[in-house]
């Protein structure tokens, strides 16, 4: 901040228009589809025929003979031709089974999803129409696409490796507390959830374009990336064996991603090898069936929650069991998220003396599942809530009363949970008070008795949520088995013409970084955001990051920006001050301009001092020319955003509907750099929170195929489907943050479905309906409260 950032008007702060909007909306983003090479070829992915089965033999001769076909590629070629070929896991847990995972299959196919063989073609067209001639022979094998499925019911293992099924059986929590806490408490009440499926649905589905320089041996990838140098990384180390330092990847426009251009897919990769065998580029573009069938699913947990709580409401012990799905193989973070980021959230905004939970992570013949919007923390927050409600029940209690009877109190911030985890702030019970405040609870809960005398039913729904956002430190992540950092990193870099460019390790899919970083660093230096630029997304122009997941932007990458502006501040200050021919602490930094205490007319601008820097002819002794800094940042700690969300609802008992009539979400994520922008992400999170609580859903059939594998049978909601949201805020800062931000990217889809389902079941009170499963269909409310009798 300034130095007289009291009285300044600050942009940071502000609802500065999306610069990235008006290309966008002209049609001017350039796609990674939108990318053409000279002589560039066409690669598409024959895809697995089954569930589970052995590879019996690929035949590709009908498909070589195709006019236009450049080459034909099985797993055995990729194999042969002797790069690493694994797709490797990011995240290490106690007695994690690590199975190989190729770019093509080889023995077995394992879902149906799996790539058997590639065609490169001329044409997309004629690559298609070529993998449907490969003829592969298949043995059959039994399968399991749901997780406690294949662990109990005796079918053929996924992988040798992994006995019954079993990836890994995680618990957290002191187990002997629990007992005692169920022991001595006055009630307990328990709950069975299925978190089905979530395909992630992003706009644009996934593409990439590989062009190998066979003479100097370097590649360049474009990708639809959220974490390009994430993908470099596994790309040169694990994959296709190239050298980082020849290898550039670059994510151009993408259009969105919700988790799932995470991956590290053998898709992206097989393009880039593809491309080396061919030595031309080559280019693959996903359909919108090949995503829903390989993009890494959400979800997918099967769980039991137990609570202990005392007749007065306090809440003594949390129980909780899960079979989570892995999918068929094991994705970068498909074992963090159902372990450390969902079991470490179980406290949710209460203090609960003991949680013990144990999940055990299940391979089945399905879609891989890994981080979707909310990544575990949705699941584990779901649970927590889900779990009050019952327990409210159970002591027939105002759901809002025994929440706020548990919550943590503001004087007990930094709070540690029974579940591992530092909260770093929070006014829990502000957050509540201003959203029941939007729907005047009491005088709803009235209405609502009013209206059941009349056979109405609505619903009131209210969850609390609190977050780890941007996942950090890289130590303590390190501790818990990440393969990767928890750093970001800034270059902050002067012109020698005072305009300033930005290099951000994080990597946008429509988050508007490109506005909000411009924020911060002319804030912090005192320069027209017109003068800013930023650049993200190519492993060449930035030279390390980390990437865009886990709502970690604005205060890791905003935190280097801020951190990298300061220090570039403070250099533009030594110099000033050495040309003012004064002492550093009497110069003053006030909206962009250096002046001598006292002696406002002996100044000079931050960009004047740019220009000097790069002059270098009266330099401070001992300092070198330029104006630039490269920032790397590891947070201490995550941040911890949290709110309340609250939904009314009216259920046609008849005929099952709902009718939501009110939707309001009060967010905290401390400091806002840009309030339209996290307008925009608590709207964008509530529609998938809301979708995934009433209509969402993948669905596998009894030869574990795909059901749900086009959008007109997956229920994305319609703008339609949704009320319009009203959202607030409280603000409190995370201390430990040099901007005192929180993630903001996941918060609303956390808060959404737990919401929602709460209002439906409150709805069916009467019916002693205590909870329905997602996605909570007319058809399952009709069913429920007694309909199909
Ligand atoms: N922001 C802000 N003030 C804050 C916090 C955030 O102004 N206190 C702004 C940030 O500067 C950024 C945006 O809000 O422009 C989101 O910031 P952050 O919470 O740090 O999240 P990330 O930028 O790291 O984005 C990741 C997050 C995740 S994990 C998913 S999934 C998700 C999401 O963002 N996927 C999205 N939002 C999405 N939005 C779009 N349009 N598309 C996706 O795929």
């Amino acid at each position: 901040m300034s130095d007289a950032e009291d009285t300044a008007e600050r942009i940071f702060g502000s609802p500065v228009a999306r610069r990235e909007d008006v290309p966008l909306l002209k049609g001017e983003g350039e796609y990674t589809d939108d990318i053409e090479l000279e002589g560039m070829t066409h690669l598409a992915v024959r895809r697995s025929d089954h569930a589970h089965a052995r590879i019996v033999d690929v035949d590709t001769s009908a498909a070589e003979a195709m006019d236009g076909v450049v080459a034909v590629f099985t797993g055995q070629d990729v194999e042969d031709s002797g790069v690493p070929n694994a797709i490797p896991t990011a995240w290490d847990l106690p007695n994690l089974v690590q199975p190989q995972y190729r770019m093509l299959a080889v023995d077995k196919v394992r879902h149906e999803g799996d790539g058997v063989a590639a065609v490169v073609a001329e044409t997309r067209h004629v690559a298609r129409d070529a993998v449907e001639r490969i003829e592969v022979e298949y043995e059959k094998l039994d399968h399991a696409t749901n997780p406690r499925e294949a662990v109990e019911r005796d079918v053929p293992e996924v992988h040798e490796a992994a006995e019954n099924n079993v990836g890994f059986d995680f618990e957290l929590g002191d187990a002997d507390a629990v007992n005692e806490a169920f022991a001595d408490a006055d009630h307990t009440a328990s709950v069975d959830l299925r978190l089905p499926r979530i395909i992630p649905n992003a706009m644009e589905p996934r593409a990439a374009v590989a062009d190998w320089d066979a003479t100097t041996e370097e590649m360049r990838i474009w990708m639809t990336s959220q974490n390009p140098h994430l993908h470099r990384m596994l790309m040169a180390a694990a994959t296709l064996g190239i050298p980082e330092n020849k290898l550039q990847v670059i994510a151009p426009e993408v259009g969105g991603g919700f988790g799932s251009k995470i991956y590290h897919y053998p898709d992206e990769a097989v393009t880039g090898w593809a491309s080396m065998q061919v030595e031309r580029p080559v280019k693959w573009q996903a359909t919108r069936s090949e995503s829903y069938k390989t993009d890494c699913h959400g979800r997918d947990h099967d769980t039991t929650a137990e609570i202990a709580v005392d007749e007065d409401g306090t809440v003594r012990g949390l129980r909780v069991e899960t079979y989570a799905g892995l999918g068929a193989h094991l994705s970068q973070f498909g074992s963090a998220t159902p372990s450390y980021l969902y079991t470490t959230v179980l406290s949710g905004q209460y203090t609960i003396p003991a949680i013990h939970s144990r999940v055990v992570g299940a391979f089945t013949n399905t879609t891989p599942v890994d981080a979707y919007r909310g990544a575990g923390r949705a699941e584990g927050i779901y649970v927590i809530e889900r779990a009050m409600d019952v327990a409210a029940r159970e002591l027939d209690m105002d759901p809002v009363e025994l929440r706020k009877q548990n919550l943590v109190p503001p004087e007990d911030f930094p709070y540690e949970s029974a579940v591992a985890l530092v909260y770093d702030s929070g006014e829990y019970e502000r957050g509540m008070d201003t959203a029941l405040d939007h729907v005047d609870y009491q005088a709803l809960r009235e209405r609502q008795a009013e209206l059941r005398e009349e056979g109405r039913y609505i619903g009131i729904g209210v969850a609390n949520f609190v977050e780890s956002a941007g996942l950090s430190p890289s130590e303590a992540a390190g501790n818990l088995g990440s393969q990767a950092g928890g750093w970001e990193s800034a270059i902050v870099r002067f012109d020698s013409t005072g305009t300033v460019t930005l290099f951000v390790g994080t990597a946008d899919q429509g988050q508007g970084h490109r506005t909000t970083y411009a924020q911060i660093a002319a804030e912090e230096l005192g320069v027209s955001m017109d003068d800013i630029e930023v650049v993200e997304g190519d492993t060449d122009r930035i030279p390390q990051g980390m990437g865009t997941y886990g709502s970690r932007s604005a205060s890791v990458g905003g935190g280097a920006v801020a951190r990298g502006a300061r220090e570039v501040r403070e250099k533009a200050r030594r110099i000033a001050a050495h040309q003012l021919e004064a002492s550093v602490d009497d110069i003053e930094f006030d909206d962009g301009e250096f002046h001598v205490a006292g002696a406002p007319d002996r100044s000079m601008h931050i960009q004047g001092v740019a220009h000097q820097a790069y002059l270098g002819h009266d330099m401070p002794e001992d300092m070198d020319p330029g104006l630039e800094v490269t920032n790397f940042y590891d947070p201490a700690n995550f941040t911890f955003p949290f709110g309340t969300h609250v939904a009314v609802v009216e259920v046609d008992p008849d005929t099952g509907e709902i009718d939501i009539q009110q939707y309001v979400g009060v967010d905290d994520c401390g400091e806002i750099i840009n309030p339209m922008v996290v307008e925009g992400q608590v709207h964008g999170g509530i529609a998938q929170g809301i979708g995934a609580a009433l209509f969402e859903g993948a669905s596998y059939d009894d030869d574990g195929k795909l059901e749900t594998r086009r959008m007109d049978e997956y229920a994305v909601p319609h703008a339609t489907q949704l009320p319009d949201f009203e959202t607030d805020n409280t603000v409190t800062p995370s201390p430990h943050n040099p901007i005192g931000v929180k993630g903001v990217g996941e918060s609303a889809t956390i808060a959404g479905t737990p919401t929602m389902v709460a209002a439906v079941t409150d709805a069916l009170e009467p019916f002693g309906v205590d909870h329905l499963d997602m996605p909570v269909t007319p058809e399952k409310v009709w069913r429920a409260i007694g309909g199909a009798k």
